[in-house]
């Protein structure tokens, strides 16, 4: 029965290529074998998951996805003016899309959309429901983890292809990984922008409750990758046995949430066994904060520059449009220079 169920569930990660289920054991081992320990906030993601989040975007205390809808509501006719007509939009991490829905209204005849997301029953049901309202745009949803090597089907392929990258996404990765993610879509667009949403750096009194929410839905967030690793590999992780916890790294320029081990305690994990200490820490998310400084490091050192900057009142999120430079700025990849969220070049504001 459980072989059953397992062809069933390596053909819904068919999109991960070359991952079949000893694989992803292995990654997942060895992040649980890094101090701290890790897991990736890909395993928030399955349809439970996809709803909680959903739910959080909701929550008085979660200001990024109003603020950034707030920005995009404003300023789409701008941003629209930049993407072109005719183009084909690409969204990793696509998720259940009001803000593609704005986006693809303003466009000019927009020719093709590719949403790319690790939730596939999710992705299906925004591509039906996008379909019913745009029969004139092809919708072709790619379900597959956007952090690794994906194709995008090239019928479109004279279509001035463009990224949509919202919802702070690019938070999730650290500089080096953003840079690289960064660099990777650039070649996914030849010639192409994108449209990225980053979160940026505010007070801890707000940034701590946003992912610790007084109805505890980011808690079940958090709490359920346990549930989804279990289900997905059979590890044998007890969610009552960890708490939930966002920290803000100042250091670092993110919120991290952890699951915090409530007693010692022993996961296996295949054939291995992972030991937690009372209190300690299993981390399974970052979500950096950027200034428009760093922001620029980053994007430079990927090969991108901002053309126009849309931001809210409060200057709690940004909106870039980005276009590739001629030439990469390689000092900016040095990863000393990255290092530090704060420290932008003098000036370049
Ligand atoms: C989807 C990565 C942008 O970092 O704010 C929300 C995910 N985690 N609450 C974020 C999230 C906890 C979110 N991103």
């Amino acid at each position: 029965m459980a072989s059953v169920e397992r062809s069933i569930d390596w053909f819904r990660d068919a999109g991960r290529p070359h991952r079949d289920d000893r694989a992803l054991l292995a990654s997942v081992l060895e992040g649980l074998r890094q101090h701290p320990k890790r897991i990736s906030p890909v395993w928030f993601y399955d349809e439970r998951g996809s709803c909680l989040f959903d739910e959080i975007c909701e929550l008085p205390e979660y200001y990024v996805t109003r603020t950034e809808l707030a920005i995009l509501q404003r300023h789409l006719p701008e941003m629209a003016a930049r993407i072109r007509s005719h183009a084909c939009v690409i969204e990793p991490g696509s998720g259940t899309g009001l803000k593609t829905k704005l986006l693809l209204e303003a466009l000019d005849r927009p020719s093709a959309y590719v949403p790319v997301d690790v939730a596939c029953e999710h992705l299906e049901a925004a591509a039906a429901r996008l379909r019913s309202e745009h029969p004139h745009i092809c919708v072709h949803p790619v379900c597959a983890d956007f952090t690794m090597p994906f194709e995008v089907p090239d019928t479109e392929r004279f279509a001035r292809r463009a990224i949509f990258f919202p919802g702070s996404t690019i938070g999730n990765f650290d500089r080096h990984e953003a840079v690289r993610l960064l660099a990777r879509l650039r070649h996914l667009a030849p010639g192409g922008g994108m449209l990225i949403g980053f979160d940026m750096v505010k007070p801890a009194g707000v940034l701590v409750p946003a992912y610790d929410d007084a109805a505890g839905v980011t808690a079940a967030f958090n709490l359920n990758a346990l549930e989804h690793l279990n289900r997905r590999l059979g590890t044998d992780f007890d969610p009552a046995g960890f708490r939930h916890r966002a920290v803000w790294n100042p250091i670092a320029s993110r919120v991290e949430m952890h699951l915090v081990s409530r007693h010692r305690q022993l996961v296996r994990v295949g054939d291995d066994f992972v030991r937690f200490a009372t209190d300690e820490p299993l981390v399974s998310e970052y979500s950096h904060k950027y200034s428009l400084e760093s922001f620029a490091l980053v994007a430079g050192a990927a090969g991108w520059r901002a053309q126009q900057t849309w931001t809210d009142r409060r200057g709690w999120f940004s909106v870039q449009w980005l276009m590739p430079t001629v030439e990469p700025v390689t000092s900016a990849s040095d990863p000393r220079t990255l290092r530090s969220p704060t420290s932008g070049p003098p000036g370049t504001a």
